[in-house]
């Protein structure tokens, strides 16, 4: 692709969307694009110097009239003086809401600059699955995805949710979640491995932000089955509303002594390294890139078998899959993995699996697409 200006829009939290954009982002300013994150605050991931990579913040400011002050208004304006000025090829926004109405309304305002800028939106999931279809957000989702240029799914299910539940009139892009196996993979942490299990218990893990549709209490209650079989530690990386709830439910199974909460951790990496299996047995999935950076460390992956995690995690060869809610199916499932005769082979089937969305094969994808929609918006303009 022919080297571009591209602006990222995305919410710069420890979110699944904020991670793909930056990491994205980052990758397109390694392979000779400049590229323009536009957010709130520095993304959590943007931690590394490039001549081509920019960062706007939005300014957001508040008055005194304002409960909520309007920060898509905020966000329109910037992605308007930040196409202008800095001679954008294609904005790409990430999630929904309220990135693609924000990037509609900055493409308007362009336009009478005499302007026209591509849009893309990547649609990631609970912009879809769950907020987006609330009727307060419906309308306004429906009408953006219509709008915008161009949009990706990060899963089939996804993109099928999105034709199923909006009255959607558009093609949409497959595009997965991706890995960097260069620098995400397993690393050798001994003494870390050794200080949490002293006497070689089976570790697992689950990383989330704790929110209702993760199902962190199923989490808690197979790994009290698992311990009642096999000796265990388990690890919880991240924090949300419902850690509460989960330090309670550890509280009255006694498990205290066995479970770790590490908070908002950055060395995922390092944990998910001595791990010996990753849990996820959300409501609802759309693609499940926490389960592929397991795998990226050679982790299988106990899933719920919700939204897009059959397209990722296979059954019975990178872990197993059960009906959302089927702890005593995730258990069984996950003592099968556990077993010594049978947890290397599923750690090498897990890699494998990873290298299939390694970032070398799927950032030629976003390149292609932003290529044919940068080319398709020119065409229209010369009719
Ligand atoms: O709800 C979350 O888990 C965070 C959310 C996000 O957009 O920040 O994650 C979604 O996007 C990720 C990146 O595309 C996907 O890997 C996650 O599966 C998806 N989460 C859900 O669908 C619940």
């Amino acid at each position: 692709m022919k080297k571009s200006r591209i602006g990222i829009v995305c919410y710069p939290t420890f979110g699944g969307s904020g991670v793909v954009a930056t990491e994205l982002g980052k990758a397109l300013a390694q392979e000779g694009h400049q590229v323009h994150f536009i957010t709130y605050s520095q993304p959590s991931r943007l931690d590394f110097l490039n001549e081509n990579l920019f960062y706007h913040e939005v300014d957001f400011r508040s008055y005194p009239l304002f409960e909520y002050a309007p920060y898509e208004l905020a966000l329109a304006s910037k992605m308007v003086s930040v196409v202008r000025n800095e001679k954008l090829d294609l904005l790409h926004v990430h999630y929904a809401i309220p990135h693609a109405s924000a990037a509609y309304m900055a493409r308007q305002i362009l336009q009478t600059h005499g302007i026209r800028i591509p849009v893309v939106t990547t649609l990631h999931g609970t912009d879809i699955t769950l907020v987006g279809r609330d009727p307060s957000y419906e309308p306004v989702v429906t009408f953006s995805i219509n709008q915008s240029d161009g949009v990706t799914a990060v899963s089939d299910d996804l993109r099928k949710e999105t034709l199923k539940n909006f009255p959607v009139t558009r093609d949409i892009e497959v595009i997965p979640n991706f890995i960097d196996l260069e620098k995400f993979k397993k690393q050798k942490k001994d003494h870390f491995r050794q200080a949490i299990c002293p006497k070689d218990e089976a570790l697992i893990v689950h990383t989330s932000n704790f929110r209702e549709v993760k199902r962190v209490p199923d989490v808690i209650r197979v790994f009290y089955n698992i311990r009642q079989v096999i000796p265990a530690k388990l690890l919880l990386v991240g924090d949300g509303p419902e850690r509460i709830t989960a330090e309670n439910l550890c509280r009255e199974l006694h498990l205290t002594e066995d479970v770790r909460f590490l908070g908002k951790l950055e060395a995922v990496q390092e944990v998910l390294s001595v791990a010996d299996l990753f849990l996820m047995p959300s409501e609802k999935e759309s693609f499940g890139l926490a389960a592929l950076e397991a795998m990226a460390c050679e982790v299988p992956v106990i899933s719920s078998d919700s939204g897009g995690l059959p397209e990722l995690n296979i059954q019975g060869v990178t872990g197993f899959l059960s009906k959302v809610g089927d702890t005593a199916d995730m258990t069984r499932k996950s003592l099968f993995v556990l077993d010594p005769n049978n947890l290397p082979s599923f750690r090498q089937k897990a890699l494998e699996r990873a290298r299939e969305f390694d970032l070398t094969r799927i950032l030629p994808l976003y390149e292609a697409f932003y290529e044919k929609i940068i080319a398709e918006v020119d065409q229209r303009g010369r009719k």
